[in-house]
């Protein structure tokens, strides 16, 4: 097998980024692509209780089982299938399914914090940043958690202020030094998207393009 290409996009909560990714996903229906969401590499957190659960800081690096995750990416380069992890995050925690993801020629890692690992980032043939502003973030945050993620207003409101606003200044918003193409406001940017689809399908191998 070919060495896969591996796309990194990445952004605060609410940027875009899922959006982004969807979008970019969909103009390739024709190529084979492994979609990774680092979300799913939270640590599993069994042996805590409920409470203990929801006072950990999820924005910050080592909520993730990073060596999991590049074992995986690396396995998939490698040409091997991975066992996901799939996270539950109304029991803040990983569940017991997993996915069977199958090695593909694009593989796709989204989250907001897989720019601050050396390995993982070395590992990433196009970086992204989804770059929105922090009001439209907090809203579709809001609008999301309260429809998805079973949370109430006053918690996504509390979460926001002490932990998600400060790390994302401290851990998130640093690591757009790394990217190489920053995108401003996410989903709706259609160039940036038309851009990057334009941009992948020229690093693709010549049989996988297909005739505009
Ligand atoms: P995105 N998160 C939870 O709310 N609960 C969890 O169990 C695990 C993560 C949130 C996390 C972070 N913050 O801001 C967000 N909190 O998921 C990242 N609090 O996901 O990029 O989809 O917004
Ligand atoms: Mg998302």
């Amino acid at each position: 097998m070919r060495k896969p290409i591996i796309i990194g996009v990445t952004g605060g909560t609410g940027s875009g980024k899922t959006t982004v990714t969807r979008k970019i996903m969909e103009e390739f229906g024709d190529v084979s692509l492994a979609y990774i969401p680092q979300d799913a590499y939270y640590k599993d957190q069994s042996h805590l209780t409920m409470d203990e659960r929801a006072k950990t800081n999820y924005d910050h690096p080592l909520a993730f089982d990073t060596e999991l995750l590049n074992q995986h990416i690396t396995a998939l380069l490698n040409g091997q299938a991975i066992q996901m992890p799939v996270y539950d995050f109304t029991q803040h925690n990983r569940s017991t399914e997993t996915i069977t993801v199958e090695p593909k020629e694009v593989i796709i890692i989204e989250g907001i914090l897989i720019f601050s690992d050396k390995d993982l980032r070395d590992l990433m043939d196009i970086k992204v940043f989804v770059d929105t502003d922090d009001d439209i973030r907090i809203i579709r945050r809001i609008k999301r958690d309260m429809a998805e993620r079973g949370r109430s207003l006053d918690s996504i409101i509390d979460a926001y202020t002490t932990v998600v606003k400060p790390m994302h200044e401290q851990f998130i918003e640093p690591t757009k030094k790394f990217a190489d193409i920053i995108i401003p406001e996410g989903g709706s940017n259609n160039v940036a998207i038309d851009l990057m689809t334009t941009k992948i399908r020229s690093v693709l191998p010549a049989d996988l393009k297909i005739e505009e």
